[in-house]
């Protein structure tokens, strides 16, 4: 697979919509640390013959067609917004963005086409002790669980692949089978082994573990930072790019807002607060979304009333950076003036349906088109909070196999979910 760019990403989500982009995203990820980890979620073949080498999605845990992850993309962008938030102490860059060259690591998300889901994470092979082998491919399966266990399965592979191992630790990234939303590469020693699962490679790194804990333990925070380095903040603001109306075009109370957002981040879940004020207006128009990104967002106001106005967009990326951007315009022409349309479509913006569009939602435009005025519905108040409810509480029920079958069948490092 080749290079996928921000633009691309852009005129593929916009397919359906017989409008052309207007806003063109420049993004590309800024580099937080030495490393890349590369996250997929738009399916991948992988390919059979060249060991685990991510580069040329290679893979000897499994060959055949990994299938696209169901989920919205504000859903996936909130998978990888857990993975930077675990990862931030680290010199490590979390990006759907593939580099021009390797090495990185990947992870792949979505189940194996033609195989059952196992409901977890698979790493292929043993642990990586010091990072030696370098990146490899690691795949996600069983991806209707919550985006923070995804997230975390995610990292456990990722742990592996750095030379950490299981361990019975409830909240460390790298304890099997929990489903605990706080967790965290512990900074202190966690046992290495957890004798309920029988992990095939007790003590495999034990030369590095020693240099921080005794025998039998790690301490995964101290080992990764050895490794990587510290984490470098995003102190770089999302942008927000207003296509429509132009700065001091004349239009008459039906418009379309059109506007860009964009960081240095990608995949990033944009909170998005959108205001139009102005003196004609009883009270201002106000809403709050979330979108994965980037991307350009349309939002159709109807029936405003004839008078001059003020749009300002305000963005927030997942490092709190803000970025807003405003434009002036004069309605004079088919307004109505005295009334905003506030009947025509209250009660349907709530913020968890726009926030997290449906998977059918791929034509780049919001589903926002009422514009009601005093919509402050107030839903910004975290991402979590509002992409959970899409694709995530059915638990994957495939039990096809059991864990010490898989490990005997592919000499993997599995990662089985429980605990549900
Ligand atoms: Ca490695
Ligand atoms: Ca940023």
């Amino acid at each position: 697979m080749t290079l996928i760019s921000p633009i691309l990403v852009l005129l593929l989500s916009t397919t359906a919509d017989s409008e052309s982009v207007r806003f063109e995203a420049p993004s590309r990820p800024h580099h937080l640390g030495a490393a890349t980890l590369v996250v997929v979620f738009d399916g991948l073949e992988t390919q059979d013959g060249c060991g685990n080498d991510p580069v040329e999605n290679c893979s000897e845990a499994f060959v055949g067609q990994v299938l696209p992850h169901p989920g919205t993309p504000e859903l996936q962008a909130e998978i990888v917004a857990e993975m930077r938030h675990v990862l931030a102490p680290f010199g490590v860059t979390v990006t759907d963005q593939r580099p021009p060259s390797g090495p990185y690591e990947m992870v792949v998300f979505g189940e194996w086409e033609g195989e059952s889901p196992i409901g977890g994470a698979v790493y292929p092979g043993p642990p990586d002790c010091g990072d030696a082998g370098g990146g490899v491919t690691s795949f996600v399966v069983g991806v209707n669980a919550l985006p923070w266990t995804q997230a975390h399965d995610a990292l456990w592979a990722w742990g592996i692949g750095h030379g950490l191992e299981p361990t019975d630790a409830r909240d460390d990234i790298m304890r099997i089978g929990t489903t605990l939303p706080e967790r965290a590469f512990t900074d202190g020693c966690v046992s290495v082994y957890d004798p309920a699962d029988a992990v095939a490679w007790p003590g495999e790194c034990a030369e590095t573990h020693q240099m921080y804990c005794d025998a039998n333990e790690q301490n995964p925070h101290q080992e990764l930072l050895a490794l990587l380095g510290p984490g470098t903040a995003d102190t770089t603001a999302p942008s927000v790019t207003i296509v429509a109306p132009a700065e001091g075009e004349v239009v008459d109370g039906n418009l379309d807002i059109v506007y860009g957002l964009d960081d240095d981040q990608s995949p990033m879940l944009f909170i998005v607060s959108l205001a139009v004020t102005s003196n004609a207006l009883a009270e201002p128009i106000e809403m709050t979304n979330i979108y994965a990104g980037p991307r350009e967002v349309t939002t159709a106001l109807n029936d405003l009333p004839v008078g001059a106005y003020t749009l300002t967009i305000e963005t927030v990326d997942d490092a709190d950076n803000t970025g807003s951007s405003e434009v002036s315009f004069t309605v004079e022409q088919g307004g109505t003036p005295g009334t905003t349309g506030g009947e025509d479509s209250a009660g349907d913006e709530t913020g968890a349906d726009d926030s997290s569009p449906t998977s059918g939602d791929t034509d780049g435009t919001s589903s926002d088109t009422d514009g009601t005025p005093g919509d402050t519905d107030g839903t910004s108040s975290g991402a979590r909070a509002d992409s959970g409810g899409s694709g995530c509480s059915v638990r994957d029920t495939g039990e096809p196999l059991s864990f010490s079958a898989l490990l005997a069948m592919f000499g993997l490092a599995i990662r089985r979910r429980r605990g549900s």
